[in-house]
């Protein structure tokens, strides 16, 4: 089934209107002034911005995973808008409807402005005020005795977004405990690790040239709406389009605002885009297209083996898994690699997530590799994150004059450890059998599950979604676990399981909660502690650059921190001189922006100069293209040996081998950071892991080279199961922006959208309700041979036409029972919980009634949160969560069509 850009000029205006409508008013600005004393409604919107009086202060935007550069305007103390820093290489000066978003939870009614202490059960939500002293007194006594007793791992540190680089690693290296721990797996890790396998870790996202491009491959990729960099890849996605006439061809299961904008937008079977990819590859060989001298050059992998492995995934093969018909995949293969070099894959969690998710990515990955676009103008480019020489002499990152909490830092838990021993019989056996390289980085299950090696063996992904289920089954006991910027009690997969643990004071004895916002998560601690908000702290950045050349930009407070709230930088520094044994030696700094000057000592401009302009980067340095054939210095080469079978040059440190070139045409070349130094589209790695974890041989996972097969529950699937998908409003980040104001004036709800023929099979319409009804998967590990229903949800239905009929789609963000009254669609929070945050009860009430989609207003109500009934469904071996492989059963409940459901 194949769309094409005309048919979807309907669909997108479909689409476009009814999102709007509604007046724009209401979730109000600010009843907490400064200092925090209430202020009236109606005296806040008096004040308008007036460039006049108003400062403009350059930041980091912390509204989603982009980060932007942006300029925050400044008056009487508080911020009144956020524009585009032009500045920013990746942004271009451009920023989104989310950035303002940082001023609506800054200035939230609701937001925590001090420390709080559980009153009665956990859970409650009732709470005291208490001061920072004994807040930070009480953990600190909790945590002492761990570090004291040799038992440091007892304190689990879990965070979502953490932007402090390597502030948070600072406080748990020097507390000396390995569990530290992120949301990766739910996020991209199925993503990352095809990326990292094939180009090395240095390289754990592409910088597509897109400025320069003819043809994008798009296989899922949603940057129009959402997107690691999705801002960066708008503007020169159009302008490609629009100014250069270059295609865009995307695949989808839904008409995504992505795929509305594509030239071509296919709409495929989920999880068919490995066998699509596969059989573009084949077409490429066989019409004699690759640029074989590429290939033989930098691919580690022999081209005839290669062209022997691709034989049977023939178009025919690929368009009977996918739908797409065979000329057309034929037809796009051919138009990719014609255009190359300047053409580009692109691909994210669409198709990556999935059972079958890391080998598609790789297939798709391949592609680049064929037509030889790789570090070309216009191609599949690795943008550097190396910024200039710092003063070791190495092309680097901003360094710090702070002793590196190294004597702290957690030890392997090899055979012979104590902690070894304490590791259940079938997990030390295994790990026993781990190569020694694997075993330096084993630090228990929480960190580095052993079932999982692939999660981290490039760098630490973790797998967030198996953490609460570990502590379940005490693979791990844990004495004080501390969320920060985390939201798994409402957004993981089976989130329920995450709020049963986080309940349970014998599984978690003491919960910490730093957050800005009385959240799901927050509301199951036992302590909160107020964080800063990102208009009210520091926070150093850098990210991949698509403009190809690396930079770097400071996050620095606009304005003081409202209420109590203080930066995590300084909760974690004052813990840690509480708890003292030496721990605090790490934190050696009064002032955090002192802390970060020494940060950025080596920049090679001066610190004033940086803040007015808010990134640095160097204008002359060359772009980024072919990183791989740069020259090696002849001083490296001098000190380096040289592999005569490999061609790679070499350095021995501590009695490994660190390779750190090749040898191409006679020439000593960077190559790629693998060992191999080339692009490992083989890779040892995978069979190696699946042998070493009981993973059959025959598993599509364990294979060394790029490969397809169906995900094992959609084999067979029946005339009334359904492949349930999840996805992100363009106006909402995550579980966190629900109560933003301009975000929960456009889009407050989360219908189940699905084609009009599937609408017609099961005898709905738009409005209707239906219920949904999730299956725990079979086949693999950590799965029940049963197809057992995991949860159900009742929500209404909009018809979308252009999905693919066996998907139906529900977007994330909505549903909430916390976050405050606007995130609830209007209903109050529970009155000791807004007392505690001493928000003036009777501005709450009036919010409420501002709330116009409350259904008690007669509104659509404020959707459905849907993670409950989302399965724990790890990817074999790398651990990313398989979010769009779900089945599920469709039952109509009513039929009777809602009016207030707007299409
Ligand atoms: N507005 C907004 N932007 C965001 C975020 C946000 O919450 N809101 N979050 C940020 C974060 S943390 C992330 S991880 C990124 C995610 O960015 P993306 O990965 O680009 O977006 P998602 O919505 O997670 O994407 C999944 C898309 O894949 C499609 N899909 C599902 N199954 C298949 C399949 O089998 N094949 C194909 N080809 N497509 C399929 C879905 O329909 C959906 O559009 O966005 C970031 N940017
Ligand atoms: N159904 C479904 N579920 C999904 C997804 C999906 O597409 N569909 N996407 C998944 C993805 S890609 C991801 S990355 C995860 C995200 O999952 P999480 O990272 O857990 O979720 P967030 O909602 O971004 O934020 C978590 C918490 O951070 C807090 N917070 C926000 N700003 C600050 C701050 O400045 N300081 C502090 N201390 N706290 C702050 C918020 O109040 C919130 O409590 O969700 C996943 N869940
Ligand atoms: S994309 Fe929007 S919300 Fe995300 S960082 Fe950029 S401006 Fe902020
Ligand atoms: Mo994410």
């Amino acid at each position: 089934m194949s769309w094409t850009r005309r048919d979807f000029l309907k669909f997108s205006a479909a689409l476009s209107t009814g999102a709007l409508a509604g007046p724009l008013l209401a979730c109000s600005p600010s009843t907490v002034s400064r200092g925090s004393i209430p202020e009236s409604l109606a005296a806040l919107r008096e004040r308008r911005l007036d460039y006049r009086k108003a400062r403009a202060v350059p930041t980091i935007c912390f509204g989603c995973t982009t980060h932007c550069g942006v300029i925050g305007w400044v008056q009487d103390d508080r911020v009144r808008l956020v524009e585009g820093n032009p500045l920013d290489p990746n942004s271009q000066g451009t920023i989104c409807s989310k950035a303002n978003g940082m001023i609506s939870y800054t200035d939230y009614p609701e937001r925590i402005l001090y420390p709080m202490r559980r009153v009665g059960p956990r859970g409650g939500g009732r709470w005291k005020r208490i001061s920072w002293d004994q807040a930070l007194d009480e953990i600190a006594d909790r945590m002492r005795p761990l570090r004291e007793a040799g038992t440091p791992e007892r304190f689990v540190f879990h965070y979502g977004r953490d932007k402090t680089k390597g502030f948070s690693k600072r406080f748990t290296d020097a507390f000396g405990t390995p569990n530290r721990l992120n949301r990766r797996s739910i996020c991209s890790s199925n993503r990352r690790a095809p990326l990292m396998s094939f180009y090395g870790r240095e390289f754990e996202w592409e910088s597509q040239d897109l400025e320069r491009t003819k043809y994008v491959l798009n296989f899922g990729g949603n940057p129009m709406e959402a997107y690691q960099g999705g801002l960066f890849m708008r503007k020169r996605l159009i302008d490609a389009k629009v100014d250069r006439g270059a295609r865009i061809v995307t695949f989808e299961v839904r008409p995504s605002a992505t795929a509305s904008v594509s030239t071509e937008y296919h709409a495929v079977a989920p999880a068919s885009d490995g066998a699509i990819a596969l059989a573009m590859a084949r077409t490429i060989v066989d019409e004699g297209l690759a640029d074989r001298a590429f290939w033989e050059r930098w691919a580690n992998w022999d081209f005839d083996e290669m062209r022997a492995h691709l034989e049977p995934f023939t178009s025919a093969f690929a368009e009977a898994e996918s739908g797409v018909a065979a000329t057309d995949i034929e037809r796009i293969a051919r138009e990719f690699a014609r255009s190359a070099p300047a053409c580009c894959t692109m691909s994210n969690r669409g198709s990556a997530k999935h059972y079958n998710g890391v080998q598609a990515d790789r297939a798709i990955r391949m592609l680049d590799v064929l037509v030889g676009n790789v570090g070309r103008p216009g191609g599949f480019c690795l943008s550097s994150l190396r910024m200039w020489k710092n003063r070791y002499g190495q092309e680097g990152l901003p360094v710090i004059d702070q002793p590196a909490p190294r004597p702290h830092a957690p030890k392997p838990w090899k055979p012979g450890t104590r902690e070894f021993e304490t590791l259940p019989r079938d997990v030390q056996e295994r790990v026993r059998a781990f190569p020694e390289e694997w075993q330096e980085r084993y630090f228990g299950e929480l960190a580095t599950p052993s079932e999982y090696p692939l999660s981290w063996h490039w760098y630490a992904m973790r797998v967030g979604q198996l953490v609460h289920p570990y502590i379940q089954q005490r693979r791990q006991e844990v004495d004080v676990y501390m969320s920060y910027t985390l939201g798994a009690a409402y957004g993981f997969p089976e989130a329920r399981l995450a709020r049963e643990v986080l309940t349970d004071e014998a599984l978690i004895p003491f919960h910490v909660a730093i957050d800005v916002s009385y959240g799901e998560q927050a509301a199951l601690a036992d302590i909160i502690l107020p964080d800063a908000t990102s208009l009210e702290r520091w926070d150093a950045h850098s990210t991949n650059s698509y403009g190809l050349r690396p930079y770097t930009g400071i996050r620095q407070p606009l304005v003081e921190p409202l209420g109590e709230a203080r930066p995590a930088q300084i909760i974690w520094r004052d813990l840690a001189r509480r708890i003292g044994g030496g721990m605090e030696r790490y934190f050696d700094f009064d002032d955090l922006e002192d802390y970060y000057r020494a940060w950025y000592a080596e920049l090679p401009i001066d610190w004033e100069t940086f803040k007015a302009r808010g990134i640095w980067m160097d204008e002359d340095r060359p772009l980024d293209y072919e990183l791989h054939e740069r020259e090696v210095p002849a001083a490296e080469v001098a000190r380096a040996e040289i592999d005569p079978e490999s061609q790679t040059l070499f350095v021995q440190k501590d009695g490994k081998r660190h390779t750190i070139g090749i040898v191409r045409d006679g020439r000593p070349v960077r190559g790629f950071p693998t060992p191999s130094r080339k692009i490992e589209v083989r890779d040892e790695t995978f069979p190696l892991a699946a042998r070493l974890t009981g993973l059959p041989a025959s598993d599509i996972n364990a294979s060394a080279v790029p490969t397809y097969a169906r995900v094992p529950e959609h084999v067979d699937l029946s005339d009334d199961e359904y492949v349930l998908t999840t996805f992100k409003w363009n106006v909402h980040t995550q579980g966190r922006s629900a109560y933003w104001k301009h975000a929960a004036e456009i889009v407050h709800t989360n219908p189940v959208m699905m084609a009009p023929v599937t609408a017609e099979r099961l005898g709905v319409a738009t409005g209707d309700e239906v219920e949904l009804t999730t299956y725990r998967p079979k086949g693999a590990s950590d799965r029940s041979g049963e197809r057992d229903p995991v949860g159900r949800l009742r929500n209404r239905v909009r018809v979308v036409p252009g999905m693919h009929p066996r998907v139906v789609a529900c977007a994330h963000h909505s549903g909430h029972w916390e976050h405050g009254v606007v995130a609830r669609g209007g209903e109050p929070t529970i009155a000791s919980a807004r007392v505690g945050m001493n928000a003036d009860t009777s501005e709450l009430d009036a919010l409420a009634r501002e709330i116009w989609w409350s259904k008690d207003r007669g509104g659509v109500g404020h959707g459905v949160a849907i993670n409950d009934v989302y399965p724990i469904n790890p990817a074999p071996l790398v651990g990313g969560q398989n979010w769009f492989d779900n089945v599920c059963r469709i039952r109509r409940v009513s039929g009777q069509k809602d009016p207030r459901t707007r299409a």
